[in-house]
């Protein structure tokens, strides 16, 4: 490994080197530091196995030859969720850790692969071939939710077969736990396997402050939006005639477009995290956006880039409580209500039940994103916000708004609170323009891409965290890096001391805390005190494609950058 590493641009934390510069183990100890818990007694009982003795503390790692030592280990690794770039390089740096004394096994799509048994064994020159590509098709991947008593049998069945001493899945907020639960069910039946969750998701909101600033594939995925982005921003001014709304992924933060919109400085970006703390309902945000279309106007611009987050739905105050309620009836008729044969019945059904103003709501969008919003969701309760066409939900608003405006231009312009300044002259110029709109999704073309060298290190060193965690036999970890700056300290988080309290489908679900974005963030300030000079005029920064060799390739994601010091 050390010779394909080298020739990448992969930096190895120094932990996980020994005095010669070969690449080794290393061992774990606690700190006097633990991550915060939200419910400690709760999580304390229902994980008292892996919470016994040491319960929420942080362990950090120390170079030691003591886990190099050990032999004969068998481990095993999935991929959990979509996939994100630089889980080769995770497999890469577990198999480096445990050497060629240990067996590494990896588990064909995900979790389902866990429960069928589909396991094979993963040899160094499979994986070095795929070191530093992209993609998780080395496994595959599912989105399975390991929840009911059979289920965990057959993960004990498999556990028990396979003579596993170690299990490594890697995954974001949900499969990671998925991670607790398994470890605490193995610890419970007597079966000493090890069980080490991975970072992983494009969306960023897999992250612990300080001690975990980012999950792996953001950097990656959002170092393509943000060339995309900026391409479009390049080519609005060029050809001066087109409004591009871009829905951004990310399920629930908006940590992408945050980034993106550093990145890029756009006319507009939405965060989701704002629009709720602000309550702002979607008239606001269509209103929002049309003022700044129409002074672009006055000032001759007719054409810009705006940024969605996928999420934005879940956030705007009168969506939430309709999904809210939503998610109460589907808990309680969710069979009744999939058994009507049409929309219409599946209507008559839900709307009854349904406050008036979450029916009026309803009543007033799209038949396709209401359809979406009655029953798909994902194995683990969460609406497919992905499928969803927000921007197109506020496309059709922001048409139908402009139209007002050129209907009854009193309402909009003139002297007073909230009106645009402008002469009568400048309203007649700007009603004969017409808004001219495209709309693009970025979303999955950001996922399997070969990883940034920040991501490509990053996972390298995760895989070699988990497999030390594994050789030293701690269970129910998270891995961790964090100090990148400062070439990376290496940490393992109690994963029962991440998971809190979610509704989903109207009931408690326990989940780890999602990340999102903070207001008080240097980040979100920093995008906050300059997006109303990107709004008036173009200031847009188109970064270009992603570098892999050089100083700008180690460009961490700004949001980290500027986040570094936040506690969050
Ligand atoms: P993970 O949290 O599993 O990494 O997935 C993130 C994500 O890319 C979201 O941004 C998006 O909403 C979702 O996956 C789409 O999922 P699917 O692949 O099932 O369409």
């Amino acid at each position: 490994f050390e010779n394909a590493v080298r020739e990448l641009p992969i930096q190895v934390c120094r932990v996980f080197l020994d005095e010669k510069g070969r690449i080794r183990p290393a061992a774990f100890r606690e700190t006097d530091c633990a991550v915060r818990c939200k419910n400690p007694e709760r999580m304390a009982e229902i994980f008292p196995k892996t919470t016994a003795g040491h319960g929420y503390c942080v362990l950090e790692a120390f170079s030691s030859e003591l886990p190099s030592k050990v032999t004969g280990k068998r481990v095993a690794v999935l991929f959990s969720g979509g996939p994100a770039a630089g889980g080769h390089n995770v497999i890469a740096g577990l198999k480096a850790a445990l050497g060629r004394g240990n067996t590494l096994l990896g588990v064909k799509q995900g979790p389902k692969g866990l429960i069928n048994g589909a396991l094979f064994e993963i040899t160094t020159e499979s994986i070095q071939a795929r070191l530093n590509t992209g993609g998780f098709d080395f496994l595959g991947t599912d989105r399975t939710k390991i929840k009911t008593p059979q289920q965990f049998e057959k993960v004990k069945d498999t556990v028990l077969r396979n003579k596993l001493d170690g299990l490594v899945i890697v995954g974001g907020d949900d499969s990671n736990t998925n991670a607790a639960y398994i470890a605490e069910y193995l610890e419970e039946q007597g079966i000493k396997c090890s069980v080490i969750g991975i970072p992983k998701t494009i969306d960023g909101d897999l992250a612990v402050g300080a001690h975990l600033p980012i999950s792996f594939g953001y950097d990656t995925a959002t170092k393509i939006y943000s060339e995309l982005v900026g391409n479009l921003t390049q080519d609005a001014a060029s050809a001066v005639k087109y409004y591009h709304f871009v829905k951004l992924m990310g399920r629930t933060a908006s940590k992408i477009t945050l980034e993106v919109a550093l990145q890029t400085r756009p006319a507009v970006a939405l965060i989701s995290e704002e629009i709720a703390e602000k309550n702002m309902s979607l008239d606001d945000i269509v209103d929002h956006i049309v003022r700044v279309i129409t002074e672009r106007r006055l000032k001759g611009i007719n054409h810009g880039v705006i940024l969605v987050p996928e999420g934005l739905i879940e956030f705007i105050p009168e969506m939430r409580t309709l999904i809210q309620e939503l998610n109460s009836v589907l808990g309680e008729y969710e069979k009744d209500i999939r058994d009507l044969p049409t929309l219409k019945n599946k209507q008559e059904f839900i709307y009854p039940l349904l406050s008036p103003q979450s029916a009026q709501l309803m009543a007033s969008l799209p038949e396709d994103i209401e359809e979406m919003l009655i029953l798909d969701r994902d194995d683990h309760g969460n609406v497919k916000v992905s499928q969803i066409e927000t921007e197109r939900l506020l496309i059709e608003k922001i048409r139908y708004k402009m139209s007002e405006v050129k209907r009854h231009p009193d309402k909009f312009f003139g002297q007073g609170p909230g009106k645009i300044n402008a002469t009568p002259e400048q309203i007649e110029k700007i009603q004969g323009t017409a808004l001219s709109v495209q709309s693009h999704f970025l979303g999955y073309e950001g996922r399997s891409a070969k990883p940034t060298s920040f991501d490509a290190s990053f996972t390298f060193n995760l895989g070699l965290t988990a497999g030390s965690l594994v050789l030293s036999g701690k269970s129910g970890y998270m891995a961790a890096v964090t100090e990148f700056y400062r070439g990376g300290k290496v940490l393992a988080l109690p994963l029962a001391g991440l998971i809190t309290v979610e509704m989903r489908k109207g009931k408690e679900e326990m989940v780890i805390e999602k990340s999102l974005v903070s207001l008080d963030s240097p980040a979100f300030k920093a995008f906050a005190q300059n997006r109303d000079k990107w709004a008036a005029e173009d200031r847009f920064n188109s970064p270009g494609p992603i570098q892999h060799w050089g100083p700008i390739s180690r460009q961490l994601p700004l949001c980290v950058a500027l986040d570094q010091d936040y506690p969050d």
